[in-house]
């Protein structure tokens, strides 16, 4: 069993869709980031850089549980775990790998200050709001290249896909019209018809 900190935002929704593309039984504990429960002493021991998705495997490689924050290496820990989307052979697995880092370090936080400036903020600032919306369609327009071809950002489907879908979907926040980026398109409508991530996407807590 697997026990899973979670709210309903994309780097969460990472989570849930490898738990449930990898058949892992998993509890839901919801941790609501709109009321500060991130900064709870008890949810800081799990994951001390006070933000969502952390997990606690109660069954860990030792045989005692182990927890994990960071999204990307969560996704690692259950690919390594189940030996499920998550490639052994090393070209492969170096593959998924940069573009999960990819996500991590740029089609996540980048979006993220897109959400933001453009959304969030109390005042609007321009300069940020392009600066941001400009990384973005710079990202959009990388992976729109990479989707030339291929159905999957690697060979195969893979938690580089899961990690990436999620951000994807939120385009509309991010000033993305998504008829500018076509395989990016089809790569949605190619991964949200898969019943495990509609599942995913339907939790509600
Ligand atoms: N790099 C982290 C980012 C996680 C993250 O930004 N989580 C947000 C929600 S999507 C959060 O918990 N924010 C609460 C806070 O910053 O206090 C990961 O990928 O796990």
């Amino acid at each position: 069993m697997i026990d899973l900190y979670y709210w309903g935002t994309p780097n969460g929704h990472k989570i849930t869709i490898a738990l449930e593309e990898m058949g892992l039984e998993y509890q839901i504990f919801p941790i609501n980031i709109l009321e500060n429960d991130q900064f709870q002493p008890d949810f800081l021991r799990i994951s001390p850089n006070n933000k969502i998705p952390a997990i606690v495997d109660q069954n860990g490689p030792r045989g005692e549980p182990i927890s994990v924050f960071e999204s990307g290496a969560i996704l690692q820990y259950l690919g390594r775990k189940t030996g499920l989307f998550y490639p052994t052979d090393e070209q492969e697995r170096v593959e998924v790998e940069q573009w999960l880092m990819w996500q991590m370090g740029g089609f996540g936080p980048m979006l993220g200050q897109n959400h933001h400036f453009n959304k969030f903020a109390p005042e609007r600032i321009p300069y940020a709001i392009d600066r941001y919306i400009n990384e973005t369609k710079r990202l959009y327009t990388v992976l729109n290249k990479q989707l030339i071809g291929q159905k999957f950002v690697a060979s195969e489907y893979s938690i580089a896909d899961m990690a990436i879908l999620p951000w994807a979907l939120r385009y509309e926040w991010q000033g993305i019209q998504l008829e500018d980026y076509p395989y990016v398109q089809d790569y949605i409508e190619r991964l949200t018809a898969r019943s495990a991530i509609q599942k995913a996407l339907s939790i509600q807590v």
